[in-house]
C-alpha cells in the first residue's frame, strides 16, 4: 500500500472519515446528555404559563396571586433561595437522573384498587412557592388511579392564612379531579413538631399505603411505579426512593448517589454507608438498607399503625426514621431503597426553625441538641438492649436528660410481635455497626481525674476540659492496631521531641508505629517510646516515665469492651 504512494484508496478513506465523524458526534451528544442530566440549573427552566391546562384536567390557576401573599422574610428564614423559588413556577422539567436500565422495562404494577396511596406532608414555615411546587409535582407525576389522597398538616406556621388560601387554590386547580382525589387539610394551632404532625396525618389516612414527604421536594417522572412494584411483593416491606439533592442556593437538581445505603453510628446519628454490588446485581436494582434514606418513606398503612406509628414520645424533629427502621427490621419487616424511583429534596445547610426550650438547667446544650439527644435516648432505651451502653458512652450527657415516661409500651410491642433482640439486627442487617463494635477495645470520652481529653476541631489542638461539653471528643481504641482515634479519623501519636500530636490515622506501618498505644491497667503506654501519657500540671499533656500509681497517668474510657 505504501509502496504505491497511497495510504488508502479514496473511497475507503472517505468511508473511514465518515465513520470517525459519526463516532465523534455520538461522543459529543453523550457528553451533552450527561451534562444535562447531572447539572441542570434552575435558570435553564422556564416556568409554566399561567392558566395552562393539560391532558389530566389540571388547570394552572394564578399561582402568582397565591404566592404573592407570602409574608416578607429574609432568606435565612427558609434557608434556601426564596426569590428563585418564587420565579421558578409551579412545575419545571427535571433531568432524568435514574439509570438507563429503569427506562427500558415496564414496572409490574399491582391493581389500583388495592394499592391506593395516601401522601402525608407536614410543614412548618415553608415558602408558599416551594410547598406548591411539591404538591403540583406530585399531582402531575403520579398516576391518578393510585393517588388516593393528599393530607397536608400545617404545623403551626406563622403564615396563618396559608392553609385556607391553599385549600381555595387547590379546589380550583383540581376542578376536574376533585371527586377522585381526597384532600385533607389540618392545622395545628400550636406547633407540635414534625413527628406528631406526621402521626396525626397518618391517623387520618385511608389508603393502602402511606407516603411521608418533606414540604420542599419535587417528585421526578415515574417515581411511584417502582415503589409500588416492590411493595406489592411483601406487605411488611417499607421503601425509600433515591433522593436527588436540590441545591438550596441555585435550586439546581442533581443526581443522588445510588451506591449508598442508610445507616447510623453508635451515637444514633444518621450516616450513609457504601454498598457493594453482588455478582449479577445491577446498580438500578432495589437494595436492602439498614435504615431509610432519610425521612421520605412509604409502607403499608396498616403495618405502620401496627408498629405503633412513629414513636409518639419523640419530640419535634429527629430520630423518628431511625426508630422506625430498627423496629421494622426487628419485628419482621424489611427496608429497601429503590433507585429507579427519584425524588428531589432541598438539603438545607441549617435548621430553618427554632427548637422550643428544653429542660437543660446548666444551659450547656442548645434546645436542638437536647431534643435530638432526648429522642436518641428513647431509641436507645427502647431498642438497643445492652448495647445502649455504647450510646451512653459516646453521649454521656444523655444520661442527665429526663424522660417523662417508661418504656412499657415498647416492651409490650416487642413481646406481642415477637421482635428480635438488637443483637439480631447487628448480625443480620447492619454488620458495619457490629464490625465497628468488635474492633473496639474501649470507647467514649477519655477522662483524667475530673477532666476529659478534647481535640479542638479548628487546629487539632489537644486540651483537657469539662467532660460535659456537648461536643466533647469521643475516642476509639482499636484492638488490632492499638490506634487511639477521634470521630474525625485523627489519631493520637508521638512526634519529634516527644511532642504529643494529632495526625490523620496512618494506614502504613511507619505511621501506625508512632500511633500505637498499649494499655497497662488505666495507663496508656506508647509502644515505640515506652513512655506513658501524663498530665502532671493538670492542663498539659506530656510523655513521661510510667509510674504505676500516678493519678496523672490514669486515663479512663467511658466504656470498656469485653476482651
Ligand atoms: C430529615 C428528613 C425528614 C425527617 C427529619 C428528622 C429527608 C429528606 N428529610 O429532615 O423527613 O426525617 O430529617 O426528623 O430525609 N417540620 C414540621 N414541624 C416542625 C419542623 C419541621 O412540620 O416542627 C417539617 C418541615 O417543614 C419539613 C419536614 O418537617 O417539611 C422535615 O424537616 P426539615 O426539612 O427541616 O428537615 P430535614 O430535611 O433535615
Ligand atoms: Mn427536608
Amino acid at each position: 500500500m505504501f509502496a504505491s504512494g497511497k495510504i488508502c484508496r479514496p473511497r475507503r478513506c472517505l468511508f473511514y472519515i465518515i465513520v470517525f465523524l459519526i463516532c465523534q458526534l455520538i461522543l459529543v451528544l453523550q457528553f451533552i446528555v450527561y451534562k444535562r442530566n447531572n447539572d441542570i440549573t434552575a435558570s435553564k427552566f422556564s416556568s409554566q404559563p399561567l392558566h395552562h391546562s393539560n391532558d389530566s384536567g389540571i388547570h394552572f390557576l394564578d399561582w402568582r396571586e397565591f404566592i404573592s401573599h407570602t409574608p416578607p422574610r429574609s432568606e435565612d428564614y427558609y434557608q434556601y433561595n426564596l426569590h428563585l423559588s418564587d420565579t421558578l413556577g409551579v412545575i419545571r422539567n427535571l433531568p432524568s437522573t435514574r439509570h438507563y436500565g429503569c427506562m427500558t422495562r415496564p414496572f409490574k404494577l399491582p391493581p389500583p384498587l388495592a394499592s391506593k396511596v395516601s401522601v402525608v406532608i407536614s410543614f412548618h414555615n415553608e415558602a408558599r412557592s416551594m410547598l406548591l411546587r411539591t404538591v403540583v409535582s406530585l399531582l402531575r407525576r403520579t398516576p391518578e388511579e393510585y393517588l388516593h389522597e393528599l393530607i397536608l398538616v400545617d404545623d403551626g406556621s406563622q403564615d396563618v392564612t396559608l392553609l385556607d388560601d391553599l385549600m381555595r387554590w387547590m379546589d380550583g386547580f383540581l376542578a376536574a379531579r376533585r371527586d377522585r382525589l381526597g384532600l385533607i387539610f389540618r392545622r395545628n394551632q400550636k406547633r407540635m413538631g414534625l413527628i406528631s404532625s406526621r402521626n396525626r396525618g397518618a391517623s387520618l389516612a385511608s389508603g393502602n399505603y402511606v407516603l411521608f414527604l418533606d414540604s420542599h421536594c419535587e417528585v421526578n417522572e415515574e417515581w411511584l411505579e417502582p415503589l409500588l412494584e416492590r411493595l406489592a411483593l411483601d406487605p411488611h416491606l417499607a421503601v425509600s426512593p433515591l433522593l436527588d439533592p436540590i441545591d438550596p442556593t441555585t435550586l439546581s437538581y442533581r443526581k443522588g448517589n445510588e451506591m449508598l445505603k442508610g445507616g447510623f453510628d453508635w451515637s444514633l446519628h444518621f450516616h450513609w454507608l457504601k454498598r457493594q454490588l453482588a455478582i449479577k446485581e445491577l446498580p438500578e436494582m432495589a437494595y436492602k438498607s439498614p435504615a431509610f434514606a432519610g425521612g421520605v418513606l412509604m409502607m403499608s398503612r396498616d403495618w405502620f399503625l401496627m408498629l405503633g406509628s412513629f414513636n409518639s414520645y419523640l419530640k419535634i424533629w429527629g430520630g423518628e426514621s431511625i426508630e422506625l427502621a430498627i423496629k421494622l427490621w426487628l419485628c419482621g419487616g424489611q427496608i429497601e431503597i429503590v433507585p429507579c424511583s427519584r425524588i428531589g429534596h432541598i438539603f438545607r445547610r441549617r435548621h430553618a426553625f427554632d427548637f422550643p426550650p428544653q429542660s437543660d438547667q446548666d444551659q450547656q446544650l442548645s434546645p436542638a441538641q437536647e431534643t435530638y439527644l432526648h429522642n436518641s435516648k428513647i431509641i436507645a432505651e427502647s431498642w438497643l438492649d445492652e448495647y445502649k451502653n455504647m450510646f451512653y458512652a459516646l453521649r454521656p450527657v444523655a444520661r442527665r436528660i429526663p424522660l417523662d415516661h417508661t418504656y412499657d409500651e415498647m416492651q409490650k410491642l416487642r413481646r406481642e410481635r415477637q421482635c428480635h433482640p438488637f443483637e439480631w439486627y447487628l448480625r443480620h442487617v447492619n454488620p458495619e455497626l457490629r464490625l465497628h463494635f468488635d474492633e473496639l477495645s474501649a470507647t467514649g470520652t477519655l477522662r483524667n481525674e475530673d477532666r476529659c481529653l478534647h481535640a479542638r476541631q479548628k487546629n487539632s489542638q489537644l486540651i483537657l476540659a469539662s467532660c460535659y461539653l456537648s461536643d466533647i471528643t469521643q475516642w476509639s481504641m482499636l484492638r488490632s492496631s492499638g490506634q487511639l482515634s477521634t470521630q474525625r479519623e485523627l489519631c493520637l501519636g508521638v512526634g519529634l521531641r516527644m511532642r504529643i500530636t494529632l495526625q490523620p490515622c496512618g494506614r502504613n506501618e511507619t505511621t501506625r508505629k508512632s500511633q500505637r498505644w498499649l494499655r497497662l491497667g488505666t495507663h496508656l503506654l506508647h509502644a515505640e517510646t515506652h513512655l506513658c501519657l501524663d498530665n502532671p500540671l493538670k492542663d498539659r499533656l506530656e510523655m513521661s516515665t510510667c509510674r504505676s500509681h500516678a493519678v496523672s497517668q490514669s486515663f479512663q474510657f467511658a466504656l470498656e469492651m469485653e476482651a
